[in-house]
């Protein structure tokens, strides 16, 4: 069945604790040094998955950054290192606190990871500002089944890079993915806000997964449908997901609101410099909270001069305007 854009205003949303994935997504590290071969699978299977290609020291130093958080919230015991909860309830939310900032940049800044991303990416690459932790205890929080290039539109020439800092079998609830569905156009049910994909739109045959470790990395095809799984171990879940883009080339900006319009905003970005781009009706403005779109018209209290944003830009043309997660 091919769909290009789904408008089903009695669909029923897909729930994606009823997908039983059947089938182990395939490791590519084979094609690592054939860059062409490698984007050949990303563009028809909608993902590259990576086993053990991350400096190990850096990711240990990962795991025990994103520990210490943990720590202090009382989801794991003081010196605990295999992510067992301590059953303490967990309010969540904490996917973009400050507390983790700078963690992200820290492991993909990594000399070696960066020659793995350069690889990936088939040009040197550097992080952009937008990152998830995510700790989840057992019962946690499940990502549905979406799109990243729907929630995105505007970023070219970047990946977006999903990692485990502790072992992460199929119980611990990581990624499943709909595989060989990204060339099928946007599935998400633009009769609904906020757009959930409906379900028996993606084959259930379609859904895979696998047990990952610490060093593994998955990178996911803007267009590829994918889903968390439920936690129904003791583990907390201990991944992030960030993104990495073209460094000669970038098209994300992290930088602070010196004015805003209905048609314009004025930034300045980290260096010192202010840049003025465009607003319009294609403007994704997200800056209140990342899951909300906002109106053009109705935006700029939410902008005040001083907040630190992100904005994927094309030329002068503001294409997204993002609460900044990680700076
Ligand atoms: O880790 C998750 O639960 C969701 C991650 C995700 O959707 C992504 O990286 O695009």
């Amino acid at each position: 069945m091919v769909v290009e854009s789904i408008s089903m205003p009695g669909a029923k949303d897909l729930d994606s604790t009823t997908i039983t994935p059947r089938r182990e997504l395939e490791d590519c590290n084979h094609l690592l040094d054939d860059h062409a071969a490698l984007m050949r699978f990303h563009d028809e299977q909608g993902y590259i998955l990576l086993r053990g290609v991350l400096d190990p020291a850096s990711v240990e130093e990962t795991r025990k950054a994103m520990f210490a958080v943990m720590e202090r919230h009382g989801l794991i015991e003081p010196g605990n290192t295999d992510g067992t909860w301590t059953g303490k309830p967990f309010p969540g939310g904490m996917e973009e606190s400050p507390e983790f900032s700078g963690i992200a940049r820290r492991l993909i800044e990594n000399p070696a990871n960066q020659k793995l991303m350069e690889k990936i990416l088939g040009e040197p690459a550097c992080i952009i500002p937008i990152v998830q932790y995510r700790t989840y205890p057992p019962g946690g929080s499940i990502t549905g089944a979406h799109q990243d290039g729907f929630y995105s539109p505007g970023i070219r020439n970047y990946k977006p890079v999903w990692t485990t800092l502790t072992p992460c079998p199929r119980e611990v609830g990581g990624l499943m993915v709909a595989v060989g569905q990204c060339n099928r156009g946007f599935l998400h049910n633009l009769a609904k806000t906020p757009s959930p994909i409906p379900e028996g739109v993606i084959p259930e045959d379609s859904w895979a997964t696998t047990d990952y470790y610490p060093g593994d990395v998955l990178i996911l095809n803007p267009y590829a449908p994918h889903a968390s799984m439920p936690n129904t171990s003791k583990y907390c879940r201990v991944t992030l997901d960030t993104r990495v883009q073209s460094a000669a080339d970038p098209r994300v900006l992290l930088a602070d609101i010196v004015s805003a319009s209905p048609d314009a905003i004025t930034v300045r970005d980290l260096a010192g410099a202010e840049r003025t781009f465009t607003v319009d009706d294609d403007t994704f403005i997200r800056i209140e909270h990342p899951g909300v779109r906002q109106k053009r018209a109705d935006y700029v209290p939410s902008a005040p001069a001083g907040k630190r944003i992100v904005v994927v830009f094309d030329g002068n043309h503001a294409e997204t305007l993002r609460r900044a997660s990680d700076n």
